[in-house]
């Protein structure tokens, strides 16, 4: 409310200074000298140095911009292919920042030095063969290299071999969670259908695939360090998008189709946390955490927890109300830790049987459907043994 007050102030205020300089217009009418609408020489002289105050705005803002937010970034990447997108990334910005602070600079120069001048008249020519091949070629060039060198690395980073040892995972989205499950000791997924989602068979796998018995389905992704992972995506409802930032990987998940992407973790968790950026980074948020707990705490609410790093599996894609906070998070492990995790766990068939198991009658025990049925006998002979009192009553 006090902001939109703050805006009908504002534009009110507009309104009444243009209506002023309006007012004050109509009463210089005559009194200057040169009330011309032509640019004069001073005018232009104005105009090109203000251009190169803008200039200078923009190269001053970019610089204060990368040194203030620039450490905000990404840091090292913890994937095999991240190195290779990272560089990607890198060369392009390069590239970018290079060709903008060249050609503002002669954009503004340009404009200063042509600047209106009474003296002199504009120069026509309609075309210059070497101009127009300068700014076709070089650009032509710089981009199909860019491309090229993208579509590599998108390639090599896609390609997945039929016959290397990877890991099986697939990536359930729906609104507003991850589920994962693991293949198992087959390394295959079993087919899955939305139709057969029930109970806690969540994701609809199929229970009459046999690749689908040894399945395993958590909410909390682990993974181990150097070992590729196929990742499979599905999606219940809507279009999601399956972002690991830290990895350097994202791929939209979309209904009715699988998609996928596979990476190498070079980082366990541990060994993330452990790197200098990462302790400083920590260490900075815990700060303002702990300053803020402050604030909290003298209001009489509850001081903030410190923060520990984890990766996180994210959404990407706005999906809905609560798609800010759709993530899970990802443990990369050490492979003897990752497979002592493994083995912990039940498969689905497990949990369907121990469902199932939990919803059976203990022996002995009446079902609510017996007794049911048996309330139901009771009051219909109540009912017919009434009538009949009612009925000799009425004969005598
Ligand atoms: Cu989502």
């Amino acid at each position: 409310m006090t902001s939109l007050l703050v805006i009908i102030v504002v534009v009110l205020l507009a309104v009444a200074l243009w209506q002023l300089t309006k007012i004050f217009d109509l009463t210089q009418v005559g009194t200057s000298s040169d009330d011309s609408q032509v640019a004069s020489d001073n005018d232009n002289n104005i105009q090109g140095y203000v251009m190169f105050g803008f200039l200078a705005f923009i190269y001053i803002f970019t610089i204060y911009g990368l040194l203030k937010w620039g450490g905000l970034a990404l840091h090292t990447p913890a994937s095999e292919h991240g190195l290779l997108v990272d560089s990607l990334m890198n060369i392009t910005w390069v590239l970018i920042f290079v060709v903008q602070f060249i050609t503002q600079g002669l954009l503004y120069w340009f404009s200063f030095k042509n600047r209106g001048n009474k003296d002199r008249k504009a120069l026509f020519f309609a075309d210059s063969n070497k101009l127009e091949a300068i700014w076709s070629i070089i650009p032509s060039v710089v981009l199909a290299v860019l491309i090229l060198y993208g579509l590599y690395a998108w390639n090599n980073i896609m390609f997945v071999d039929k016959d290397e040892d990877v890991i099986e995972i697939e990536l359930y989205a729906q609104q507003f969670k991850w589920t994962a499950r693991y293949a198992g000791q087959d390394n295959v997924l079993g087919k899955a259908n939305v139709r057969l989602i029930e109970g806690v068979n969540t994701l609809g796998v199929d229970m009459s695939d046999p690749n689908a018995q040894d399945d395993i389905v958590v909410s909390e992704l682990h993974i181990p360090k150097g070992k590729k992972v196929h990742f499979k995506m599905r999606s219940q409802d809507v279009l999601h998008s399956a972002y690991f930032p830290h990895f350097r990987a994202q791929m939209n998940c979309v209904p009715g189709m699988v998609t996928e992407f596979a990476f190498v973790p070079t980082y366990t968790t541990a060994e993330y946390r452990e790197l200098s950026f990462m302790v400083e980074k920590v260490a900075n948020i815990n700060k303002l955490r702990s300053e803020k707990s402050v604030e909290l705490v003298a209001k009489g609410g509850t001081a903030l927890d410190p923060y520990t790093f984890d990766y996180l599996l994210l959404c990407n894609k706005i999906c809905g109300a609560s798609h800010y906070n759709m993530q899970m998070k990802v443990v990369v492990d050490t492979p003897e830790d990752y497979k002592k995790w493994l083995s912990e766990k039940t498969t689905l068939a497990q949990d369907i049987k121990a469902a199932a198991a939990a919803e059976k009658p203990t022996e002995g025990a009446e079902s609510t459907t017996d007794t049911t049925v048996k309330v139901k006998d009771t009051v219909k002979a109540v009912i017919d043994t009434v009538k009949a009192a009612v009925a000799k009553v009425a004969v005598k």
